[in-house]
C-alpha cells in the first residue's frame, strides 16, 4: 500500500513538473516570490465585470484563472461594481474620455483610485486587455503605474488552417488537423478552446479553417453544421470563422454547367449558398479563395478575371459584415517567363476594379514562402486595392519541425522595407495596415502552424512563430526582440541569464538557417513535392518553376538569376529607389544578391572573397553555428523544464545532421560548375554527390 501511494505520489510530482507544452504561453504557474506575489494580490482582490456578454465573461473568467494560477489565491468574479477598490473592473464603454483614443478592438488599463480598470469598446477590446494584463504579471512588471493604450495596427489578424476534411493537413508538421471532422457537430475537443484562447491572447480574430486548395464538401449542409459547431465555439473568443471555397463549387455541388462568375445562375447558387451559410454562422468571416493557381479552378477557366470571380463573391457577401479575401497566389509554367512578375502582371491591370469588401491577398514575397526573399512587388503598386499579407507561420521552407527558426524577424523585414511608393518611408506594414492608400479595411494572415501534437506545433520553438505572428498583426512595430523575451519568459524559463541565451539563440536561428540553405539569395533549391531537405540538381519536375535550376541558374559562368534588365527585368516592377537599391551588382546587399543578378563565381563581394568562397563560408559556417546552439542548449539543462529540454535537445541534433546535408549537397553540386577549390581551412565534406543524392532518393521511395 506504502509502495503503490510513493508511486502515485511520484507521479504527481512529474505530473506537475513534466510540461508537454500543451499550454503554450498560458502557463500560469505560480509565481515563485512571495514579495512579488503579494504585491500583484493587493492589486487583484476581485474582478468585477460591469457589461454582460460571453466574451466580456471569458475575459474576466482568464483573469480569475490566470491570478489563481500565477498568485496561488482564489478571486472572487463580481457582476457590478460596486465601488470597492483593490480589483480589476471590466467595462465596455462606447462613448467617454477613456476610449476616445480606441479603435474596435483596442483598449486601455488604466490605474484610477485604487483600482485597475481595462475599458474598450467592445468585448473583444475587454478580452485582449484582460490578456495584456495577465502577460503583465507572467512577465513580472510592475502594475503600480500600470497605463496602456493599445489598438490593433490590423483589422483582420487571421490564421489560414490548410487543413483538409480527411484530417491531413497540407505543409502541416505538427500531427494531424486539429479539427476533427468526423467527431464534429456532437463531440467538441476541449482542444478548441484551448485553441480559441490562445489566439485571444494574441488578438487573433480570424480563422478559415480548411485548405485553400479546397474541397466543395466544406460547403454542404453536413459540413456547415460541423463548421458552425467550431464558429460557436470561437466566437465567445472573439474570433469569426471563414471558409475556403472552391470556385467550381456550383458545379460539383449544385449540379449547374458552368462557375463563371458572369452567368446568373452561378451567381444566384451563391447567393443562396451565402444566405445558407448565414444561418449557420451569422457572423460569418466570409471566403478564402485560391483560383487559378496550381490546378485549382477560378474565373479564367471562362475567360473571366480574379476580379469578376471576386466581384462576384462580394457581391453574394453584400447583405452581410464578412468580406471576399482572394490570393494572388498564381503564376504559370511558361519555361521563358519569371515566375516572380506573374502574379504582378496578372493583377496590375486589375487594381481599382475590385469591389470594396474584396481584399486581396499576396504572399510576402514573389515566389513562395522562401526563407529571405524581397518583398513582393505588389506592395506599394495597387494603391485602389486593400491588399492584405498573407505569411506562412508553418515552416515549409523553414525547417518544417526539426530546424529552429525563429520567424519575427523573417516578417518584420519584410514589414519594415520601404516600397517608396509615396516618398521615403512608405513601408510594406503601411501598404497591408492601409494607412498609406486610406483603405478602411486591413488584413494580415498567417497559415497556421498547429496540429494534433500534444504542444501543437511539433518543435517546441515554433510556438514562437504562432506567438509572434499573433504579436505582429496586432502590432507590427514591436520587436523581433521584445517578442521573443516575452514568449521566453511565459512559455521556457524565468531565470534571466537563460532567457537572454535562449534569445539569442532565437535571434541567430533565422539567419544560421539561411547560411545553410540559401545563402546571398538563393532560393527553391528544396526536395520535390515534400519541400524538406536539398535537390539543387533538381531539373525536371511536373513545371519548370517546380524545379530547382530554373532559379539558381548555376553555369559554367556563375550563379543566380538575373532579373535586371538585361534578362527578365523583374527589378523594374518596383519603384525607382528600391531598383537603385538592388539592382547594380556591386551595391546590391549580399542577402538579396542572386535573387536579381547571376554573378561570377570569381567575382570578388563587399567580403573580399569571391562569390565562391564566400557561398563555401556561408555553408560552412552555418553548419558550425548550429553546433553552437546545441552548446548553448546544453548549458541550460537545469533551468529548463526535463521534457522540453530533451525533445529541443534531439531536434538540434538532426538539425546538426541536416544542416550538413544542406550543406554538402549545395556544395558538391555547386563545384562542378564553380571547378573552384574549397578555400581552406574548409576541408571537403567527406562524401560524394552521389551519396548525398542517395539521401533525396530515399524520400522518394514508395
Ligand atoms: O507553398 C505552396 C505549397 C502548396 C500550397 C501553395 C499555396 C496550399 O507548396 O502546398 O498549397 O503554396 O500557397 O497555395
Amino acid at each position: 500500500m506504502f509502495k503503490k501511494l510513493a508511486i502515485f505520489f511520484l507521479f504527481i510530482s512529474f505530473a506537475s513538473i513534466a510540461d508537454d507544452g500543451s499550454r503554450l504561453w498560458l502557463k500560469y504557474d505560480l509565481l515563485k516570490d512571495p514579495k512579488q506575489r503579494e504585491a500583484y494580490i493587493n492589486l487583484t482582490k476581485f474582478v468585477a465585470l460591469n457589461y454582460n456578454s460571453p466574451i466580456a465573461t471569458n475575459a474576466a473568467n482568464e483573469l480569475k484563472i490566470g491570478f489563481e494560477g500565477l498568485l496561488g489565491k482564489k478571486i472572487p468574479v463580481v457582476q457590478n461594481w460596486t465601488g470597492k477598490t483593490g480589483g480589476i473592473i471590466l467595462e465596455v464603454n462606447t462613448t467617454g474620455i477613456s476610449v476616445q483614443h480606441l479603435v474596435d478592438d483596442g483598449f486601455a488599463i488604466q490605474q484610477q483610485k485604487g483600482n485597475i480598470f481595462i475599458t474598450a469598446k467592445t468585448p473583444s477590446g475587454v478580452l485582449y486587455g484582460a490578456f495584456e494584463l495577465l502577460r503583465y504579471i507572467q512577465t513580472a512588471k510592475d502594475l503600480n503605474k500600470i497605463s496602456v493604450v493599445s489598438n490593433p495596427k490590423v483589422k483582420i489578424r487571421m490564421l489560414n488552417h490548410w487543413d483538409n476534411a480527411n484530417g491531413t493537413v497540407e505543409r502541416g508538421y505538427a500531427g494531424s488537423s486539429m479539427w476533427k471532422w468526423t467527431e464534429l457537430p456532437f463531440r467538441i475537443d476541449p482542444r478548441y478552446i484551448q485553441y480559441a484562447r490562445a489566439n485571444a491572447s494574441i488578438g487573433i480574430n480570424a480563422a478559415s479553417i480548411n485548405n485553400v486548395n479546397a474541397s466543395s464538401r466544406f460547403l454542404t449542409a453536413e459540413y456547415l453544421e460541423k463548421i458552425k459547431a467550431v464558429a460557436d465555439i470561437l466566437r465567445p473568443y472573439g474570433i469569426r470563422v471563414f471558409i475556403s471555397v472552391n470556385f467550381r463549387s456550383p458545379r460539383t455541388l449544385g449540379g449547374l454547367k458552368t462557375s463563371d462568375p458572369l452567368d446568373a445562375e452561378v451567381r444566384k447558387w451563391w447567393n443562396d449558398k451565402t444566405k445558407e451559410i448565414h444561418e449557420y454562422i451569422p457572423d460569418f468571416g466570409g471566403f478564402l479563395v485560391k483560383a487559378n493557381s496550381e490546378g485549382e479552378p477560378g474565373p479564367q477557366d471562362y475567360g473571366r478575371t480574379h476580379a469578376d470571380g471576386a466581384n462576384m463573391l462580394a457581391e453574394a457577401m453584400r447583405p452581410y459584415s464578412g468580406i471576399v479575401i482572394w490570393r494572388a497566389f498564381v503564376y504559370n509554367a511558361d519555361p521563358k517567363g519569371d515566375r516572380f512578375k506573374e502574379a504582378y502582371e496578372q493583377f496590375k491591370p486589375l487594381d481599382g476594379t475590385f469591389d470594396p469588401k474584396v481584399i486581396v491577398q499576396v504572399k510576402n514575397g514573389p515566389i513562395d514562402f522562401m526563407p529571405r526573399e524581397p518583398f513582393h512587388p505588389m506592395f506599394g503598386a495597387f494603391p485602389k486595392t486593400t491588399l492584405g499579407m498573407e505569411f506562412q507561420i508553418t515552416q515549409e521552407y523553414l525547417g518544417q519541425s526539426t530546424h529552429l527558426t525563429y520567424l519575427a524577424p523573417m516578417f518584420k523585414e519584410c514589414l519594415d522595407t520601404d516600397t517608396y511608393a509615396k516618398g521615403k518611408g512608405s513601408t510594406v506594414a503601411k501598404v497591408i495596415d492601409g494607412s498609406l492608400d486610406s483603405h478602411q479595411n486591413s488584413l494580415m494572415a498567417g497559415v497556421a502552424n498547429t496540429g494534433s501534437d500534444i504542444n501543437w506545433t511539433g518543435h517546441p520553438f515554433n510556438q514562437a512563430n504562432w506567438y509572434a505572428f499573433g504579436r505582429l498583426a496586432w502590432n507590427h512595430t514591436l520587436s523581433s526582440e521584445e517578442i521573443a523575451s516575452e514568449w521566453i519568459v511565459m512559455t521556457l524559463t524565468k531565470n534571466s541569464v537563460s532567457q537572454e541565451k535562449i534569445k539569442n539563440i532565437m535571434l541567430k536561428s533565422l539567419p544560421v538557417y539561411i547560411s545553410y540553405t540559401y545563402p546571398l539569395g538563393t532560393a527553391h533549391m528544396m526536395g520535390e513535392g515534400h519541400h524538406y531537405g536539398p535537390e539543387p540538381w533538381l531539373a525536371k519536375s511536373g513545371r519548370p518553376d517546380w524545379t530547382s535550376v530554373y532559379y539558381h541558374r548555376a553555369d559554367s559562368i556563375g550563379l543566380g538569376f538575373d532579373r535586371t534588365g538585361k534578362v527578365s527585368n523583374a527589378l523594374s516592377l518596383y519603384h525607382p529607389e528600391v531598383q537603385k537599391l538592388w539592382g547594380n551588382a556591386d551595391q546590391c546587399p549580399l542577402d538579396y544578391l542572386l535573387w536579381f543578378h547571376h554573378v561570377a563565381w570569381d567575382k570578388k563581394l563587399s567580403t573580399g572573397r569571391t562569390l565562391w568562397n564566400e557561398l563555401c563560408v556561408r555553408y560552412y559556417g552555418g553548419v558550425e553555428e548550429v553546433k553552437k546552439l546545441q552548446t548553448v542548449w546544453e548549458s541550460m539543462k537545469t533551468e529548463i523544464d526535463d521534457e522540453t529540454f530533451e525533445n529541443v535537445k534531439g531536434r538540434l541534433k538532426i538539425q546538426e545532421k541536416e544542416a550538413l546535408w544542406w550543406r554538402d549537397a549545395c556544395i558538391l553540386y555547386f563545384i562542378n560548375y564553380a571547378r573552384m577549390p574549397i578555400p581552406s581551412p574548409l576541408a571537403a565534406p567527406t562524401r560524394s554527390l552521389d551519396e548525398v543524392k542517395k539521401l533525396v532518393e530515399i524520400y522518394h521511395l514508395r
